[in-house]
């Protein structure tokens, strides 16, 4: 049986459209759920949207809407634009669907069950945009006004229950310690260890529901409160396996898939998937999720991004660079200009620079190179090399870059090293390129008593070129597929990844396409 791989993005917000913030994190999320795919795992790829809140009940009401209608609406947008980015996702779920809210309150019947929830009374702040408790002192550091953005603090004075969060630290802080992949990168990590030495109170899990007009999932034991909106959205990762008797049995959904293997978010909400999710699954006694990993923050044309500001890559500016660069060309760049887990910035410039230096001249060439010289010195057909392995000056140019693909390829992905990764597959297309300008095919050409030798040479380079396509595949499916297709070889595409990253599998003779442009230069405005 295969390995499985279960791989969630947060559920994002509906009160309004999409961005890049939130393109970034799912296409993320699909490259390593078809990197998984790829290599043979049975994967498992859940996004969706979060649809309850005060958030939402307010944008709804300045739209003049119902939360659900509003809900409705924007949903479109998020799935429309998954579509157009080819996300891969196996299911989207929506935390106003019956299967998400009868399992949320079958988690809160759980927890009273064990004891972890009482009643008692919040007396304190919250921040309406982010949906989350303030504390006194980080209220009056940052003025009452929210620390994200700048919006002013709510005093919030309620009956509510409460969830015995302090109580569960210290074993939560043993496992961050012990497991260094639990929180990821590094530096989060110690963020969050330091930030609980600090110490944790109880955490506030529920509202009243007529500040809510009713929306919500309401609280089992009793109807007057809704549960609070981030344990109703942090259940997202359970509730779409499925879970009848949750912590006894998961449905066969549940069995295969649970624990997640990446929980992949931004740094924006690190706290809520660090501490407040695996607190509730061990109170639950339910396994923790093996990784959470927290990416960083895009600033666009170096500035925070904003309507205002003109600076806002929304679905619209998204289709529009897709329509001008190709889709899977933007998948690419977004991951490989920032390091994932460091801040970054979205500048068209950067954007088209990579595209003209990486893909356009790199890759593009390389394949375009290859092609022709296989169209114009053996009729289209890869010619027979002299041996299907890599020796002597092959070897010497070839040898390292494919080793050291497949020897850390794995590695890079389950550590998120997508920038790392893509790195590694453009060192195999450059040092391709360095071959060719070292042995000069083109020459070699005129000579007929080199015949055998111009073929073993154009042989390694279509081969370099298939692997390093074959390892873009997540990153740019469609492009991957394409330049396969103009070496002829989209037949060699049996295995796993790392079968199909092994030197001396095209079979010679196979016919080539005609070569056009995989990557069409932009010209740039200087
Ligand atoms: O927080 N740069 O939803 P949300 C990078 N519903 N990533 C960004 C970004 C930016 N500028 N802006 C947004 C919520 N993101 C909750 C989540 S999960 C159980 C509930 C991405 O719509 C990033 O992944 O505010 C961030 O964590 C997420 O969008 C926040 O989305």
């Amino acid at each position: 049986m295969s390995e499985k791989f279960y791989i969630t993005t947060p559920i994002y917000y509906v009160n309004d459209a999409p961005h890049i913030g939130h393109a970034y994190t799912t296409i993320a999320a699909d490259v390593l759920a078809r990197y998984f795919r790829a290599e043979g795992f049975d994967v498992h790829f859940l996004t969706g949207t979060d649809e309850h809140g005060i958030k939402i009940v307010k944008a709804a009401a300045d739209k003049g809407v119902s939360p659900q209608e509003l809900a409705d609406e924007v949903v479109v947008h998020f799935q429309d634009l998954w579509a157009k980015l080819n996300i891969s996702n196996d299911d989207f779920i929506r935390t106003s669907q019956a299967r998400h809210e009868g399992r949320v309150q079958e988690i809160i019947r759980r927890l009273i069950e064990r004891d972890e929830i009482y009643l008692g009374k919040y007396e304190g702040w919250y921040d309406e945009g982010q949906e989350e408790f303030v504390t006194e002192s980080t209220a009056r550091d940052n003025e009452y006004k929210s620390v994200i953005s700048d919006k002013p603090l709510v005093r919030y004075s309620e009956p509510s229950w409460f969830f015995r969060l302090s109580k569960w630290i210290p074993k939560l802080i043993a496992h961050i310690e012990t497991d260094s992949t639990f929180v990821q990168p590094t530096s989060r990590r110690n963020e969050v260890l330091s930030k609980l030495a600090q110490g944790v109170e109880d955490l506030s899990i529920s509202r009243q529901s007529e500040k809510l007009g009713g929306w919500g999932v309401p609280m089992p034991n009793d109807p007057d409160h809704s549960v609070y909106v981030w344990i109703d959205a942090l259940s997202n990762y359970i509730t779409a396996l499925g879970m009848p008797g949750i912590g006894d049995e998961f449905d066969a959904k549940g069995d295969k898939y649970w624990p997640a293997d990446v929980h992949l978010i931004g740094k924006d909400i690190l706290w809520f998937h660090a501490v407040y999710w695996p607190c509730l699954l061990m109170a639950l006694d339910i396994p923790l999720p093996k990784t959470i990993f927290a990416h960083g923050w895009w600033t666009c044309e170096g500035k925070k991004m904003s309507k205002s500001l003109g600076n806002f890559i929304s679905c619209e500016v998204l289709s529009e660079l897709c329509g001008e660069y190709s889709r899977d060309a933007f998948r690419y760049f977004v991951l490989r200009e920032v390091t994932f887990g460091a801040d970054g910035d979205f500048s068209r410039e950067a954007f088209g620079r990579r595209y003209n230096t990486e893909l356009a001249n790199d890759l593009g060439n390389l394949l375009s190179r290859t092609v022709n010289m296989i169209g114009r010195y053996f009729d289209g057909a890869v010619p027979k090399p002299q041996q299907r392995t890599l020796e002597g000056v092959e070897a010497e140019f070839l040898s390292e870059p494919i080793k050291h693909l497949q020897d850390e390829s794995a590695k890079m992905m389950s550590r998120c090293r997508f920038s790392g990764y893509i790195g590694a597959a453009l060192e195999l297309a450059s040092a391709t390129n360095r071959y060719i300008d070292a042995t000069e095919p083109f020459k070699l050409a005129k000579d007929p008593s080199q015949r055998e030798r111009l073929g073993t040479i154009l042989y390694a380079c279509a081969e370099a070129v298939r692997i390093v396509l074959s390892y873009l595949e997540p990153f740019m499916p469609e492009k991957s597929a394409e330049g396969l297709a103009h070496l002829g070889v989209s037949g060699v595409s049996d295995g796993t990844l790392s079968e199909r990253g092994r030197f001396g599998l095209i079979e010679p003779g196979t016919k080539t396409a005609k070569s056009v442009p995989l990557f069409p230069r932009k010209l740039l405005d200087q």
